[in-house]
C-alpha cells in the first residue's frame, strides 16, 4: 500500500521527505510583528534569536483549510496525523479539508488522526503507520489499527518556561504559577484529552532529567523506540539518552531539534520525549 500519502503538521518537528511520501503542513508564528511559516525554509537560528529577544507576546495560527487541501492535492489515499485537538484548531481544519476534498474527489479516501499530542509522539505514530503499510491491509481497517498504535505511544516533556503557553491560555494557571519560580522545571505529559498535565517538578535540570526517565518507566517504557526533540538543549537530551541506554542497551533513540512551532511553545531548554510502552 505504498501509494498512500502521509501528511503531518509542523508540530511534529518533521520535514518533508519525498522518499517517505511525507508532506508537512506548516503552522504559522507571529513574533514581534514578523510572520514565520514553520516549513522547510524557516531560518531556525534567526527565529530562535528573535524568540529570545522579543518581549512582546507572540502568537501562532493553525494551518488553513487551503493549506491542507494543497497537501492533499492529487492523492487517491492519504493519512493525516495532526497535533492535539485539545490545544489547537489544526485537527478541526484538517477534518474540514478532508470533507471538502472527498466531496470533490469521490473516489479518494482520507483518514485524519488526532494524535492528542505534539512533537515526537507524532513521529512515532508515523513510523508505526509506515510499518502497517508494509502489511497487506485494507484501507478501511487502517483506522482501527492506528487507534491500537495510539494506545502505546506517549509524550513526556520538561519545560523550563511556560510563558508562551500561559500567555496563549494553553496551560492552567496553577501550573503557570509553579513554573514562574526560579530554576523550577515542570515535568509533564500529554494527557488522554491531549492537554498539558503536570506530573512532577524538579529544581535544576539534572533532577528533571532523572524524573522524566522515572516517569517514562512508570508509563511502561521498557526499551522501545524513543525520539527526543529539544529546543537548544542537547546536553539534557543526551543525558536522557544515556540514562535510558544504561538500563535498556538496545533502545533505539533519536535526538532532533524542535522546529518553529514547538520551539515557540517548549521555549529555550524545553525537551519533548515521544516513546512507546
Ligand atoms: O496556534 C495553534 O493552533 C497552535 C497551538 C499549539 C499549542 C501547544 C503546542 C505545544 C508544544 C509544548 C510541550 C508539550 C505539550 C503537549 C501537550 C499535548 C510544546
Amino acid at each position: 500500500m505504498n501509494e498512500i500519502r502521509l501528511i503531518v503538521d509542523s508540530s511534529s518537528n518533521e520535514t518533508e521527505q519525498t522518499n517517505r511520501n511525507l508532506k508537512v503542513v506548516p503552522l504559522k508564528i507571529n513574533l514581534a510583528g514578523k510572520d514565520f511559516v514553520d516549513d522547510n525554509k524557516i531560518d531556525l537560528p534567526s527565529f530562535l534569536e528573535e524568540l529570545s529577544q522579543t518581549t512582546e507576546a507572540g502568537k501562532t495560527a493553525c494551518p488553513s483549510l487551503q493549506d491542507w487541501l494543497d497537501a492533499l492535492e492529487g492523492a487517491e489515499k492519504a493519512i493525516i496525523v495532526t497535533m492535539t485537538s485539545g490545544l489547537s484548531g489544526t485537527y478541526a481544519s484538517a477534518m474540514q479539508a478532508r470533507d471538502i476534498y472527498c466531496e470533490q474527489n469521490p473516489t479518494s479516501k482520507v483518514i485524519v488522526v488526532d494524535s492528542r499530542s505534539a512533537g515526537p509522539e507524532l513521529s512515532i505514530i508515523l513510523e508505526r503507520i509506515e510499518e502497517l503499510l508494509q502489511e497487506e491491509l485494507r484501507f478501511v481497517d487502517l483506522e482501527e489499527r492506528i487507534a491500537q498504535i495510539r494506545t502505546k505511544t506517549h509524550l513526556l516533556f520538561i519545560l523550563q518556561s511556560l510563558h508562551n503557553l500561559a500567555v496563549s491560555g494553553r496551560v492552567s494557571p496553577a501550573i503557570v504559577k509553579l513554573a514562574s519560580l526560579l530554576h523550577i522545571n515542570v515535568i509533564g505529559q500529554a494527557s488522554k484529552e491531549g492537554t498539558l498535565e503536570q506530573l512532577a517538578k524538579a529544581r535544576g535540570s539534572k533532577k528533571a532529567v532523572k524524573e522524566l526517565v522515572k516517569q517514562m518507566k512508570l508509563e511502561g517504557y521498557h526499551g522501545g523506540r524513543v525520539i527526543i526533540d529539544h529546543c537548544e538543549n542537547k546536553v539534557d537530551s543526551e543525558r536522557i539518552r544515556d540514562l535510558l541506554i544504561e538500563e535498556f542497551p538496545f533502545a533505539q533513540i533519536l535526538i532532533r531539534k524542535t522546529r518553529g512551532l514547538c520551539s515557540f511553545y517548549a521555549e529555550q531548554g524545553g525537551i519533548m520525549v515521544g516513546f512507546e510502552s
